[in-house]
C-alpha cells in the first residue's frame, strides 16, 4: 500500500481485521463525480464536467467491483466515450501491474508499469491500498473517484448526451428500493463473500457464510417468478448481483470456503446469471481466465498457487 506517497514494501492481500478475526474493507479516497455541468456531487470537488473523450476507467476483471463499472458501459453503450486500461489478474508485490497477460493492457495514457504510480501521480502524499476501479480524469490528470458505487452512478447518469442505450439501471419509481437491496446485498453478499475468505477466526467466517447462503436463499426465491430483481426491468441491483455470482462458483466457492452450494444447484439463480451474461456485451466483462488466475494467486489463501480446472460453465467459452 502508499504512505505518504511512497509504495510500501510488501503487498498484504489481508485488509483491516477487527478484534474479533473480521475483514474490513478500506473506504475509499477519492470522491469527486462527473456531474453534466460539472458542479461539484455529493462529494469531493467540482470541475469534472461530463465530455466525450475526457475520462478513462482502470479496471481488473478479476474484480468484482470494477466490473460492475465495465458493465455499465457496455449496458450504456459508452465504450466510445469512456476509455479502458485493464491491469494483470495478479497483484504483484507492488499491487496491481499492467502488462502481457492475455485481456490485459498497458498504461495507454501514462505508461505507468503499476496502479500505484497513477494514485501518486493524483496525489503525491496519497495514503492508502491502489485500488480499481479508478475513473481518471484526462484533462486534468488526477483520479475523480475510486469508489465504484459513485462511479456506477456517476456512468447511469452524467454521460446520457453520448449513451447509444437509453437505459436507466436506477428508475425513480425503485429508487428506494433499490438503494435498499443494494445494501444488504453488498453487506450479505458482495462483501459477505470476502468477509469469509478472509476471516481470521472461526466465529467470523461462519457468519460471513450464513449471511452469504441466507442471501442467496432468499434471491434464489425471488426470482422464482421474476425476470430480473425487480421484474422485467434490469436495474442496477441486478449489476452488483450478477458480479458475484459470476465469480461464486469459479472462486468464492472453493478459495473463500464458501462452500455450501454452488450457483449450478440454484435453479433460478443460475438461469437468471446466464441470463444477464448473455445481454449484448456482458460477456466481454467475464474473463474467468482473469477471475480464477487472480483469486487463486493470493498466496496467503493458496501457498502454491494452483488454479483449479473447474467449474465448467457451459454458457462460458
Ligand atoms: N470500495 C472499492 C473497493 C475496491 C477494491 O477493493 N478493489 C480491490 C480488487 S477487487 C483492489 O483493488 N484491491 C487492491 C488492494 O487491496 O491492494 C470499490 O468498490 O470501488
Amino acid at each position: 500500500m502508499l504512505v505518504n506517497g511512497q509504495w510500501t514494501k510488501h503487498w498484504d492481500p489481508y485488509q483491516h481485521t477487527s478484534d474479533k478475526g473480521e475483514f474490513v474493507r478500506q473506504t475509499s479516497s477519492f470522491r469527486s463525480w462527473v456531474t453534466t455541468d460539472g458542479s461539484a456531487g455529493a462529494t469531493g470537488s467540482a470541475g469534472f464536467k461530463a465530455e466525450p473523450g475526457r475520462y478513462h476507467l482502470y479496471v481488473a476483471y478479476i474484480c468484482p467491483w470494477a466490473s460492475r463499472t465495465l458493465m455499465l458501459l457496455k449496458l450504456k453503450g459508452l465504450e466510445d466515450v469512456i476509455s479502458v486500461s485493464v491491469v494483470e489478474p495478479r497483484l504483484s508485490e507492488e499491487g496491481w501491474r499492467f502488462g502481457h497477460f492475455p485481456g490485459a493492457s498497458t498504461d495507454a495514457l501514462y505508461g505507468a508499469r503499476h496502479l500505484h504510480e497513477l494514485y501518486t501521480r493524483a496525489d503525491s502524499h496519497v495514503s492508502g491500498r491502489a485500488t480499481v476501479p479508478v475513473l481518471w480524469d484526462k484533462k486534468t490528470h488526477t483520479i475523480v473517484n475510486n469508489e465504484s458505487a459513485d462511479i456506477l452512478l456517476m456512468l447511469n447518469q452524467a454521460f446520457e448526451a453520448w449513451a447509444t442505450q437509453k437505459i436507466n439501471l436506477r428508475p425513480d419509481d425503485l429508487i428506494d428500493e433499490i438503494d435498499s437491496l443494494n445494501a444488504s446485498l453488498y453487506q450479505q453478499l458482495n462483501n459477505g463473500v470476502y468477509r469469509a475468505g478472509f476471516a481470521k477466526s472461526q466465529e467470523a467466517y461462519e457468519s460471513a457464510v450464513v449471511d452469504v447462503f441466507t442471501m442467496l436463499n432468499t434471491l434464489e426465491h425471488r426470482l422464482k417468478n421474476r425476470r430480473y430483481l425487480f421484474g422485467e426491468r434490469l436495474t442496477e441491483s441486478d449489476v452488483r448481483l450478477f458480479v458475484t455470482l459470476i465469480r461464486f462458483d469459479a472462486a468464492y466457492y472453493g478459495l473463500f470456503k464458501c462452500n455450501l452450494k454452488r450457483i449450478a444447484e440454484y435453479r433460478h439463480l443460475s438461469s437468471y446469471m446466464e441470463r444477464i451474461y448473455t445481454l449484448p456485451g456482458i460477456a466481454e466483462t467475464v474473463r474467468l481466465d482473469h477471475i480464477k488466475t487472480g483469486y487463486y494467486s493470493v498466496k496467503a489463501l493458496n501457498p502454491n498457487g494452483i488454479v483449479p480446472l473447474g467449474p465448467r460453465f457451459t454458457f462460458i467459452r
